[in-house]
């Protein structure tokens, strides 16, 4: 990472800032869920698809962040999904306000605040928050990825047969369809299948051996910026948007070793690459 000066101090700091913050974004969404749940009212428009929804407390959560951003480390670029912006030259903070946002509409506990700094386009350090358990996932690039207090280790699954795999589905109608065809190929070669709606957990699920392997087409950079460090650093073969040809040009792909390089030729074969 060219042109930034890290000191050793400076991944954890950011660490530390991340969830610092996606804690305190974290408590606002889950005041916005149990008031959802109690009948509450909250807007919502569309995005990309009448089926891709944002809210009003997506937007919130990420004025939130910016703004706590903004005071304790002013002027770094931000790119959310909300608010949109780029990458800089030195740190830049990639926010997912709500990652599951539709979990969120339906009242499925199944979503989080994801937080990441990055330099040069590469994570450094990660948090992801969920509202409702309040699981507190984070990673330092080379310092490991933790829940809580504990040290995240992948499963140590060693047969494609037995693995437990996570994927998505794009809100593009089309897509869904060729995601669907690439997923009853794979469904008979694995256990079994989960899709949960939110990247950030799937890919902390893969940290934690809850899943063995996870994979999905058309991501964004908020999606898997703090995910995939968490996995990466709890052990995971990962594999981000134009790193795997074989898998297609915006795949991302997280495997315990044990089965990584199956997985990979299964979905390869399974005409991952033209999904
Ligand atoms: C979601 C992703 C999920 C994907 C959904 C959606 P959002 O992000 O985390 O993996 O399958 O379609 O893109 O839109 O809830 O932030």
């Amino acid at each position: 990472m060219a042109g930034v000066g890290v000191d050793e101090a400076m991944p954890n700091d950011l660490k530390n800032t991340a969830e610092q913050i996606a804690v305190e974004a974290a408590h606002l969404v889950r005041t916005a869920w149990v008031r959802m749940r109690s009948g509450g009212e909250v807007a919502v428009d569309t995005k990309s698809a009448e089926t891709d929804v944002v809210t009003a407390v997506d937007r919130e959560s990420e004025e939130l962040v910016r703004a706590r951003l903004e005071r304790i480390r002013p002027g770094e670029p931000v790119l959310g999904e909300e608010g949109g912006g780029a990458l800089g030259g030195g740190v830049t903070w990639v926010v997912d306000p709500i990652d599951g946002t539709v979990n969120f509409l339906y009242g499925l506990p199944a979503f989080a605040v994801s937080i990441a700094a990055q330099i040069d386009g590469v994570s450094v350090a990660g948090a992801v928050v969920e509202p409702v358990s309040g699981r507190r996932w984070t990673a330092v690039r080379g310092g490991g990825a933790w829940l809580g207090g504990d040290r995240l280790s992948v499963s140590a699954a060693d047969r494609l047969d037995l693995a437990l795999v996570g994927m998505g589905f794009s809100y593009a109608r089309d897509r869904r369809v060729r995601q669907g065809r690439l997923t009853a190929d794979l469904v008979g070669q694995v256990r079994d299948i989960r899709r949960r709606g939110a990247a950030s957990l799937d890919l902390c699920a893969v940290a934690a051996g809850w899943l063995d392997g996870y994979f999905e087409h058309g991501l964004h950079r908020w999606d898997w910026a703090a995910g995939a460090l968490i996995a990466r650093e709890a052990g995971a073969t990962v594999l981000l948007p134009g790193e795997a040809a074989d898998l297609g040009e915006d795949a991302t792909f997280a495997a315990s070793p044990g089965i990584a390089a199956e997985l990979r030729a299964a979905l390869a074969e399974g005409g991952a690459a033209e999904v």
